[in-house]
């Protein structure tokens, strides 16, 4: 069974770190996620560069904040529950211009603005990449975690 190769790290240096740090050349630029109360719903933007030598797609998440973690797609208006999220060979994805979002459903805690929190992303079968993502307003970078794991994904 995989696990994160780094578990428990520390926050602080991982908000030292520049942004951009990828994993089976996927990078993840910025992220950002909304403030909300304790048991509400949010949603979590993320920007993600495609820099490996095939498409690539974000196939679920989880967090520990979260009762559940969703993959949504916005249609007329209306949120609605994806099964992927595409990330085309050599592009970048912006989920604020795509219409998608991350959502996490029953958050366990109140995220206020300028709070972290951390998302596992899951892109294949045995493949994660964890993200820490700012609560706040859009454009502020996500510190990204190395942590590449999984198999198959030659190097
Ligand atoms: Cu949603």
């Amino acid at each position: 069974m995989d696990r994160p190769r780094i578990s428990g790290f520390l926050v602080p240096l991982m908000l030292a770190w520049p942004s951009g740090v990828s994993a089976h050349g996927l990078d993840i630029l910025s992220g950002n996620a909304l403030p909300v109360r304790a048991g509400g719903d949010t949603a979590v933007y993320l920007t993600i560069g495609n820099e490996a030598f095939h498409n690539e797609r974000l196939i679920g998440a989880t967090s520990e904040i979260a009762n559940k973690v969703e993959l949504h797609a916005d249609r007329d208006g209306r949120m609605v529950p994806v099964n992927g999220i595409e990330i085309p060979l050599d592009d970048r994805i912006d989920m604020r211009q795509t219409g998608h979002h991350i959502m996490l459903i029953g958050t366990k805690s109140d995220l206020t603005v300028g709070s972290v929190l951390r998302l596992r992303l899951q892109f294949g079968k045995n493949r994660f990449q964890n993200v820490m993502v700012r609560v706040g307003k859009g454009g502020a970078p996500a510190a990204a975690s190395p942590a590449p794991q999984g198999g198959g994904h030659g190097k």
